[in-house]
């Protein structure tokens, strides 16, 4: 049996790859946080099913001794690293933190797995915020970074380091460049779960408003379950490399939130409200993505739309809080 280990498993794309590794026969293992409010932290297996079925080892990325004693201790096959300071709001607030965990965080468990696996596989959670700038109108492996927030610069940086250890220990590291993928585990911080939990909130008559920033900034949106099968599938290939994991489609954020309230039968226009203290110092304005070499190099392709993940984003926000109201 085949032994994973991923950090981030209490996260959105951490519950799905999970979910997806158990269903391939593995033993999975998960690096959580110490926290003050333990018992929670783990909703999002357990909302799939699979919190019984996967074991949680305490650690953190920031602390390279727990990392090397978990990696000890699993003898990991394949290792995902997808912990980071993901929200890219909060990079400006916490720079140097982001910088630590989302950065150098990365390079840790690079060391770890050198020195005690060096013949396991490695997946780093690279993203489409490293194109920032846009310096190509559509972006693939070639397109040069240009990074817009602390979050995207340190994740550039964890993505040289995956390159870099790849290159030159000649570890079987990739890097998955993912464009934005979301689903009902979805943080309520980032946009789409924010307006699907606001349009719930709205048609149950528990709020009247919705607050947005920059409504014109257009991305590349798929869904987590497709792009966690992405991650397993650039493991299984013979060399390491990395890819791109983009739809090919590009929509607003403006386009997106009116799928939201028409699936309820209401009307954006009637519950909008644009907020100024909700634009990023910095944006990112357009993301579309081309992830011709992972569906040359493994068959990959999207199999969820935008509409129809929104859809459900919205009926899995309902069935939440419809109890609440009664
Ligand atoms: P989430 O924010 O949902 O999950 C982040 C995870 O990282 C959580 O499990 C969190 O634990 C953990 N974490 C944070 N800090 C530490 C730390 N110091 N030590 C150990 N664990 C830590 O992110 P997603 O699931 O959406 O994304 C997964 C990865 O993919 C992230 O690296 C993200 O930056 C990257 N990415 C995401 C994309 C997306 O659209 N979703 C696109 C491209 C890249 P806790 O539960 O304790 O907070
Ligand atoms: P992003 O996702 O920054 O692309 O990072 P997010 O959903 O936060 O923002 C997308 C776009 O929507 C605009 N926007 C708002 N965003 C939020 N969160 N809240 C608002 O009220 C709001 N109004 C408008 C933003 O300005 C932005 O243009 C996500 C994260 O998952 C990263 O970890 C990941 O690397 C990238 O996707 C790819």
């Amino acid at each position: 049996m085949k032994r994973a280990l991923i950090t981030g498993i209490t996260g959105q794309d951490g519950a799905y790859l999970a979910e997806l590794l158990l269903e391939q026969g593995y033993e999975v293992f998960g690096v959580v946080r110490r926290s003050s409010h333990a018992g929670v932290f783990d909703h999002r297996l357990k909302w799939l099913g699979v919190a019984d079925r996967v074991t949680l080892l305490d650690g953190n990325l920031i602390d390279l001794s727990s990392l090397m004693r978990i990696v000890q201790d699993v003898q990991p096959d394949e290792l995902y690293n997808l912990a980071a300071q993901s929200f890219v709001t909060a990079s400006w607030q916490q720079p140097v933190l982001t910088g630590q965990v989302t950065g150098l965080g990365a390079v840790n468990l690079l060391e770890a797995m050198r020195t005690l696996r060096p013949k396991a596989r490695y997946y780093q959670a690279s993203s489409s915020e490293m194109f920032g700038l846009i310096q190509e109108q559509v972006q693939s492996e070639t397109t040069p970074f240009y990074p817009r927030s602390p979050y995207g610069v340190a994740k550039l940086y964890a993505h040289w380091m995956t390159v870099n250890y790849r290159e030159s220990f000649g570890l079987h590291a990739s890097n998955g460049i993912l464009f934005n993928h979301e689903s009902p585990l979805r943080g309520v911080e980032f946009v789409t779960r924010k307006v699907t939990d606001a349009v719930a909130r709205i048609k149950l008559g528990l709020a009247s408003e919705l607050r947005l920033g920059n409504i014109d900034a257009k991305r590349d949106w798929g869904h987590a379950k497709d792009y966690v099968r992405a991650m397993w599938l650039m493991l299984q290939q013979d060399a390491p490399d990395d890819y791109v994991i983009a739809t090919g489609r590009t929509t607003t954020v403006r386009e997106m939130c009116e799928i939201a309230f028409r699936h309820v039968g209401l009307t954006m226009d009637d519950h909008l409200v644009i907020d100024e203290k909700l634009f990023r110092p910095a944006e990112v304005d357009v993301l579309l993505g081309n992830p011709e070499k992972a569906r040359k190099a493994f068959g990959w392709a999207p199999e969820i739309s935008l509409e129809a993940m929104i859809r459900e984003m919205v009926d899995a926000d309902l069935a939440r809080l419809a109890p609440s109201k009664a």
